[in-house]
């Protein structure tokens, strides 16, 4: 019989109240979940520092991590090249997962337009004409249908080409691409780099990390500005673009007389296809029938957060909670596609009598029901799991116990809002934005992102890292697990603005936004590069990327793909800190280079820290740095010095 796991005090593991309870309600019913298993599992000391090759069976070759030049591994790799080949591995995994999640939403794209897939139409016939024009595509008196095919065929260029460079670099700012010319990281197309990736860093193929950099670069820009934006462009086309909506969130959002489905993972179809099944009267009817109020989709992680500002769905909770809405016993059916979901789910669904059902064929689950979602018939497959979820209310067995707590918050701002927020209608435009930072009410534009991990206290570093940042003026732009952390500890909504300095609760207030703008799931990660790319555009703050007081986070990072998103941010110039580990050996040339050369050839650089109130200071003393660069940190000074002649004034009256 397996050791019993020493139980860690549930306040040290998240501050996701409704996980708490859930976590010691699994304690009580016997059900182990990741949180306990993660302080089981050390974490290896070699791995963990990303010093071991296991890329040949030479091998696997262990470093020492406190001596890293002390030896090199059998074939004479040295830890610098172990470094980046392993790196450069995890880059193109995280590629690879949201390129392939945007090659399937465009072939979805295509069969909508050939009229293949009849459930579907284009939703947004304006932002398609927007990203076929930023395409130089022309549309002037062409039908929606012609426009659409050419802009397949182009996007198509993204994930197939094999030379030359991807459609969506005309989007990248002029200085910028340059500079990736001129280091030869332009992206051909995913399939070509992420293959070479793998290439570059099998046995005897690059070993020269700065080399096998150049080719890590290529490849996440291949993610960011090729595979992730074209998934949010489709999305949006197909779908309908966000635009900010109240929406419920945390685990009171299950209802006990209603038919809770949870859908979990990725790409939005499922759960729009779950959306269009659950409001069929015939399904309806056969929920009434079975005794329930009606039936209650709930989502969860990135393609909750992709679906949940588009049609002001409920949203359960992120990545480190996905185990614990099961321990409530009242989800009558968990269903998944790809990326981000746990083996275990299936284990504690069976417990709780909660059907499990894989719907993707590329993510199945040993043991678990699976139900193909065929993209041409969608609804064949979301009825099926509706029928299971009812029959499974008829016929609970376990008794429920959901935690109270929902809260209130705004999300869904993608980039065209923010234009149009910032602008209004007929003038939509960042120039505002701009000037704000300019005349230093704004500090800066911080991305808070990323997953939650088991083996740091869930949510804790999000919140406390946005706070901070609001707190010192700096705008707070999130997506996936980050913004649902927000948004479960209240952060969301229009009273943030009382936590924000000064500067920015001004202009939250004239402007009428909030200081943490929720952009969606984590391939709308893409959003943020094309804001900071307008803000480039409109001028004023520098003419490259690189030249923006801005900055990003993953505080609590997991997955492989948050690896390959922060390295398309700094490879476009941003300044990147992660949180809580980082698969990196200390005082190698790797780390040098990572973490500052890199910069001085023009890109971002990398940077850790596993402190929230550390991580933003390191943030904003960066913001402060490209200020000064540009020489508006005096303006700063003086707005600073105006608010606070100004509530001396308000004290004095
Ligand atoms: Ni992105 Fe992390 Fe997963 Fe989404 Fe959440 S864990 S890298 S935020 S759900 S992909």
């Amino acid at each position: 019989m397996a050791k019993p796991l020493e139980l860690v005090n549930v306040e040290d593991l998240t501050i996701c109240d409704s996980t708490a309870q859930m976590i010691t309600k699994a304690r009580e019913d016997g059900v182990e979940l990741f949180f306990d298993r993660a302080n089981a599992m050390k974490a290896c000391p070699i791995g963990e520092k990303s010093a071991c090759c296991k890329h040949c069976s030479m091998g696997p070759c262990r470093m020492n991590v406190n001596s890293p030049y002390d030896r090199v591994g059998v074939c004479g790799a040295t830890v610098d090249t172990i470094l980046a080949r392993n790196f450069g591995r995890m880059v193109a995994a995280g590629t690879a997962a949201h390129t392939d999640h945007g090659m399937a939403m465009l072939e979805l794209f295509r069969d909508v337009i050939n009229g293949k897939v009849k459930d579907f139409a284009i939703k947004d016939p304006m932002k398609l004409y927007e990203v076929a024009t930023s395409l130089e595509i022309p549309t002037e008196g062409r039908e929606l249908k012609e426009v659409a095919m050419d802009l397949y065929h182009e996007l198509e260029r993204t994930y197939t080409q094999v030379d030359g460079e991807i459609p969506m670099v005309k989007r990248v700012p002029k200085k910028t691409l340059e500079l990736w010319r001129q280091a030869g990281i332009v992206p051909r197309g995913a399939m070509r780099e992420i293959m070479e990736m793998m290439h570059r860093t099998a046995i005897g193929v690059d070993q020269d990390y700065k080399n096998i950099t150049q080719q890590i670069s290529r490849t996440a820009l291949a993610d960011g500005w090729g595979g992730s934006m074209v998934s949010t462009d489709i999305s949006d086309i197909l779908f309908g673009t966000p635009s900010p909506v109240e929406i419920e969130v945390d685990m009171g959002v299950l209802k006990e007389d209603r038919v809770n489905i949870i859908v979990h993972g990725h790409e939005p179809i499922l759960l729009e296809a779950m959306m269009i099944s659950a409001a069929d009267p015939a399904l309806k009817q056969m929920a009434v029938d079975a005794g329930a109020k009606g039936i209650n989709l709930v989502g969860m992680c990135c393609s909750g957060l992709d679906v949940m500002s588009r049609h002001g769905l409920p949203h359960a909770g992120n990545f480190s909670s996905t185990e614990a809405v099961l321990v409530t016993g009242a989800v009558d059916a968990m269903t998944v596609d790809i990326q981000c979901i746990k083996q275990d789910l299936k284990r504690v669904a069976d417990f709780y009598d909660t059907p499990f059902i894989t719907t993707n064929y590329r993510a199945k689950i040993e043991g678990a029901l699976h139900i193909q979602l065929d993209e041409h018939d969608p609804l064949g497959c979301t009825e099926e799991i509706i029928i299971k979820a009812i029959s499974r209310f008829k016929t609970r067995k376990k008794p429920v116990r959901i935690p109270r707590k929902t809260v209130k918050g705004v999300h869904g701002f993608s980039y065209e809002y923010i234009n149009y927020m910032l602008g209004g209608s007929f003038r939509g435009s960042f120039t505002p934005l701009n000037d704000n930072i300019i005349n230093g009410r704004i500090r800066g534009v911080a991305g808070v992102v990323g997953c939650t991990n088991p083996r740091s206290k869930q949510d804790y570093s999000h919140v406390e890292l946005v706070k901070e940042l609001i707190r010192n003026d700096v705008l707070v732009l999130q997506t996936g697990c980050s913004q649902m952390a927000l948004a479960k500890a209240g952060l969301t909504g229009p009273g943030a603005a009382a936590l924000a300095g000064p500067g920015l609760a001004e202009v939250c207030e004239t402007v009428g936004m909030p200081p943490i703008l929720g952009l969606g799931a984590c391939v709308d990660n893409s959003r943020i590069l094309i804001a900071a790319s307008e803000m480039v555009r409109v001028g004023g703050l520098g003419d490259c990327l690189a030249d923006l007081p801005a900055a990003g986070c993953a505080p609590e990072w997991m997955s492989e793909k948050a690896i390959a998103i922060g390295h398309y941010f700094v490879a476009s110039g941003v300044y990147v800190v992660f949180g809580h580990t980082f698969p990196m050996t200390k005082g190698t040339q790797f780390e040098k280079y990572l973490f500052e050369g890199l910069e001085n050839e023009g890109f971002g650089k990398w940077a850790f820290s596993d402190d929230p109130k550390e991580m933003a200071r390191l943030m904003i003393a960066h913001i402060d740095e490209k200020r000064a660069a540009l020489g508006i940190d005096k303006a700063r000074e003086r707005v600073l010095l105006d608010m606070a002649d100004r509530r001396s004034l308000d004290a004095n009256a």
